[in-house]
C-alpha cells in the first residue's frame, strides 16, 4: 500500500530505487505545483509490504518564497560513485535544482549548489543522465523552458549539459 498523497495531478516525476540499502525499491515523489506547491517526499518501502513516508521537502524555494521548490523530473544516479543512490530533481520557476546526497540510509541532503549541479535561474523540465563524455563518470543533461529568458543558463538553447568531474564536481 502506498501512503495517500494530496493533490496527486501535482505529482509530475517520480522514481524508485533502493536508498536505504536493504534490497527493497523505495519511491521519490516530486511535488509541483496547482492551486498551491507540494513537497516532494521520499518513501521507503517496508519489506514489500507497504510503503511510509520518510522524508518530505522543506519550504526551500528562493523565487516562489515559503514553498517547497517546484519538481517535474527525478532521476536516481550514484553521483558520488559511493555505492548509494543520489537523487537529482529538476525543478521549474526558476528555482534550483537538486541533488540529494544519500547517506546509504535514505537520508538525504541537498548538494546542487556545492556541486555546480543546480542550474540555477532555469526552469527545468526534466534532466537526463549518462556518460556524455565517455570519462567513465556519470553527467547530466538538463532540460530547460526555453522561453525568452536572458538570465537563464545554458547560453543561446537554455538547455545545459553538467559534467562531472573526478572531484565530484559537476562543470
Ligand atoms: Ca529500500
Ligand atoms: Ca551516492
Ligand atoms: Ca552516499
Ligand atoms: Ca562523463
Amino acid at each position: 500500500m502506498l501512503p495517500n498523497l494530496d493533490h496527486l495531478p501535482s505529482r509530475l516525476g517520480s522514481s524508485f530505487g533502493d536508498f536505504n540499502g536493504d534490497g527493497f525499491l523505495d519511491l521519490y515523489v516530486g511535488g509541483y505545483e496547482g492551486n498551491g506547491y507540494y513537497p516532494d517526499v521520499l518513501m521507503l518501502n517496508n519489506a514489500g509490504q507497504s510503503f511510509s513516508i520518510a522524508w518530505t521537502q522543506g519550504n526551500d524555494a528562493v523565487i516562489t518564497v515559503g514553498n517547497p521548490r517546484p519538481a517535474r523530473g527525478v532521476h536516481p544516479f550514484d553521483y558520488d560513485e559511493d555505492g548509494d543512490l543520489d537523487i537529482y530533481v529538476s525543478n521549474y520557476r526558476i528555482e534550483t535544482n537538486a541533488l540529494w546526497q544519500n547517506d546509504g540510509n535514505g537520508n538525504i541532503t541537498d548538494v546542487g549548489g556545492p556541486t555546480g549541479s543546480d542550474n540555477f535561474l532555469s526552469h527545468t523540465i526534466g534532466s537526463s543522465i549518462g556518460d556524455i563524455d565517455s570519462d567513465g563518470h556519470l553527467d547530466i543533461f538538463v532540460g530547460n523552458f526555453s522561453h525568452p529568458q536572458a538570465n537563464q543558463k545554458g547560453g543561446g538553447n537554455s538547455c545545459a549539459i553538467r559534467a562531472r568531474t573526478q572531484d565530484p564536481i559537476f562543470s
